[in-house]
């Protein structure tokens, strides 16, 4: 499920999910820039920080397109162990990148230099554990089907940990189409946003092992903001507004006062000081 702030991630562990979406689209949003890498890499990397002491959950970056070479990659994979991010996302594309949604001149970078990207997260990384998904833009570009089969098996040899296939159909045919013929052990991610009328054991039952519900707190919350804030700009008061918002206190709990009232017994001992 995605998140793009400590506050979201902790929503979406509450609510039970077992990973986190660190979506490139949601945190550049959330920052009111365009997710076309406007926000700076290492902007990313503390936005995602704040996830990471907010949750317990595994946590993948939407890495972009990696940010630059093979080398800006490296350094990320780097940081990211560092700040305990559990995998990282990236993307065939060419960097500046466009979201995938964007009606634009789309374009993939080429395989070779994609997975010498792949080969150097992988040989970067310390901890096994760490996972690197490689994800298909082709269908997003319209390369035809046997292309983006070809790209997905040279991935997989570079040594990614899972393949994310993209699609921005209605339908899932792409997608099934793909899955239909994958015959590799390496796991595959889909992103049900636009083929989302199609039940997800559907994509279970095609081998799928991780479906990404990839900005659906962003906009909850632009909805949620945008209601708000037009009531109370009407009603020039927050008495109507204030019956269906979060309480204050769920802010607190949220924010876990609770523990630093305990620290405050243990460590200030009553005596008010400082
Ligand atoms: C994101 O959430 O930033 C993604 C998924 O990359 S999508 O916007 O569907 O391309
Ligand atoms: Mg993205």
């Amino acid at each position: 499920m995605e998140a793009h702030s400590g506050l979201s991630a902790k929503i979406v562990e509450e609510a039970g999910f077992k990973g986190i979406w660190a979506s490139g689209l949601a945190i550049s949003a959330t920052l009111g820039v365009r997710d076309c890498n406007e926000a700076s890499w290492t902007q990313v990397l503390d936005a995602v920080e704040f996830m990471r002491d907010a949750s317990t959950l595994p946590i993948l970056l939407d890495g972009d397109s990696g940010f630059g070479d093979f080398n800006i990659v490296r350094r990320l994979i780097l940081k990211l162990e560092q700040r305990g991010i559990n995998g990282v996302c990236i993307e065939d594309k060419l960097y500046p990148k466009r979201n995938s949604f964007i009606e634009c001149d789309q374009k993939v970078c080429d395989a070779d230099s994609f997975t010498g990207k792949i080969k150097a997260a992988k040989d970067t990384q310390k901890d096994n554990d760490f996972c690197v998904v490689a994800r298909l833009e082709g269908f997003i570009v319209g390369l035809p089907f046997e292309q983006v089969m070809e790209r997905a098996h040279m991935y997989a040899d570079a040594g990614a940990d899972a393949i994310l296939v993209h699609s921005k159909r209605t339908d899932a045919e792409q997608i099934l189409a793909f899955t239909d013929i994958w015959d590799r052990p390496t796991p595959l991610v889909v992103v049900p946003t636009t083929y989302n009328s199609t039940p997800t054991d559907v994509f279970a039952k095609a081998g799928v092992s991780l479906a990404i519900w990839a900005n659906h707190n962003l906009r909850t919350s632009i909805t949620a903001m945008q209601d708000t804030c037009r009531q109370i700009y009407q009603a020039q008061s927050t008495l109507k507004a204030s019956e269906n918002i979060a309480s204050v206190k769920e802010v607190f709990r949220l924010t876990d006062m609770e523990e630093l009232a305990a620290a405050e017994k243990h460590y200030l001992s009553g005596s008010g000081a400082e």
